[in-house]
């Protein structure tokens, strides 16, 4: 794809036409394209950021594709940053370690690995690992780190050189990458040659159903080309002789679903049907629905901004924490900038002493805290509140109020 991005015409599951756009957040730069300088200059790029319902199959996507290579090639968001993640890895290598016995003829396969994050956990299990990872910053710290990495986005030709290589895979795992995907059909024959007759292929994917009742609106941007019901994904599986086996929910990233399937046809659905009630139940397959939601997101955008500008009027000092890509979208659709938030703290030293895309606002380290000491701090990261509130009240014990921007604005 030589231009940076392309419209989609048809729904990326089922091929139908029939998508109608529900949400419209407006021209906005890539969540993670960060800035070197804050004067506001004409060559930063925006594309628009539309969500469309296929009335056939109920998958919300981007109305665009921008081309995966600008996106992913040198990527900013390590995952290990988060404790939170961390520990959500480390149950995640317990449970699959307990279905299946590892060992170093077992292979456990990662896509999208980023920086180990997951690897790392089912190595101290014992499987032997592999990570695919199309980052070249990221895959190379991850080999310096000793968890083996391809540089590579996941395709056929990628499957058949592992499969070559490493032999067949017992676990295929997929964590937040799977939204970020246009080609489904090409990522799922790929997993098809890889993994084995008995192996789990397993994703993480952020719930729609949260998205909705928890108004998690920043949570779109231009990574994540889908937003996933249980109803188009069991669809997409079924057509590659995938068979959803089990589905979990976690908290995780505001809300995800954890997605087991397998080969093998024999084994029985679980909870499937559970989760195609609930998704009834919430009308997501009712395009009324996805046109009300506007308002809920309108809403936030005229609290935020009434509160963060009553704090300005009151001489307050507000900075944020968290130079998260869900809050690139949340800062440039509220037209937020550094008139009304001074900084952002971001412990990933990658994203220290640049600038957010759009909004320009500096991103700095936490001694930032130490010398211009806030009054309020907006949580970007409000997914990792508690992670952060314990970092943060290490160093201001309870003088800092902590505005939380999703769901609804509050100040704790
Ligand atoms: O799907 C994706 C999710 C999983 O991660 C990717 N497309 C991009 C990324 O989205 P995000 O940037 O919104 O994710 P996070 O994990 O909510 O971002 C948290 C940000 O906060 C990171 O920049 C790291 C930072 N952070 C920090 O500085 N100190 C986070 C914690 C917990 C901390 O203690």
């Amino acid at each position: 794809m030589e231009q940076t991005y392309k419209k989609i015409e048809k729904c990326r599951i089922c091929g139908a036409k029939n998508l109608i756009k529900y949400l419209d957040l407006g021209e906005t730069p890539l969540a993670n394209s960060l800035l070197d300088t804050s004067e506001k200059t004409d060559g930063e790029i925006k594309y628009p950021l539309e969500v469309m319902y296929c009335k056939d199959c109920s998958l919300s996507q981007l109305s665009i594709v921008v081309n995966p290579e600008i996106l992913f090639s040198d990527y900013v968001y390590h995952s290990s940053i988060s404790k939170t993640f961390q520990d959500h890895c480390a149950e995640m290598a317990e449970k699959i370690s307990r279905i299946t016995n590892p060992s170093k003829e077992v292979l456990a396969v990662d896509i999208a690995s980023n920086d180990g994050c997951l690897l790392k956990k089912f190595k101290n299990k014992g499987f032997r690992t592999l990570g695919v990872e199309p980052a070249k910053n990221l895959a190379e710290d991850a080999n310096s780190k000793g968890i083996e990495t391809v540089c590579s986005f996941w395709t056929i030709k990628t499957a058949n050189e592992i499969l070559g290589r490493y032999g067949e895979a017992r676990i295929i795992t997929a964590t937040n990458v799977f939204a970020h995907v246009d080609d489904l059909n090409e990522f799922l024959k790929a997993i098809n040659i890889l993994l084995n007759k008995d192996g789990l292929f397993i994703i993480e994917v952020p719930y729609l159903s949260d998205l909705f009742t928890k108004n998690e609106f920043d949570t779109i941007y231009h990574e994540h080309l889908s937003y996933f019901l249980v109803k188009p994904l069991k669809k997409l599986y079924e057509k590659h002789n995938l068979k959803i086996i089990n589905i979990e929910k976690y908290p995780i990233h505001g809300g995800s679903l954890r997605i087991y399937a397998s080969k093998n046809t024999l084994k029985d659905e679980t909870n499937v049907q559970d989760f195609l009630r609930l998704e009834e139940k919430e009308t997501l397959y009712d395009i009324k629905t996805y046109e009300k939601f506007n308002k809920k997101v309108i809403n936030v955008k005229g609290e935020l901004l009434k509160l963060l500008k009553d704090l300005k009027n009151k001489d307050k000092k507000v900075g944020a924490y968290g130079a998260s890509a869900k809050g690139n979208t949340l800062l440039n659709y509220c037209g937020i900038d550094s008139e009304l938030v001074s900084f952002i703290i971001d412990d990933t030293r990658a994203k220290q002493h640049h600038f957010a895309p759009g909004s320009r606002i500096e991103i700095v380290d936490t001694s930032w805290l130490e010398k211009d000491k806030p009054d309020y701090l907006l949580l970007l990261a409000w997914n990792f509140a508690k992670e952060i509130k314990e970092r943060t009240s290490k160093i201001y014990k309870s003088e800092v109020k902590y505005i939380i921007p999703i769901p609804n604005v509050k100040v704790e």
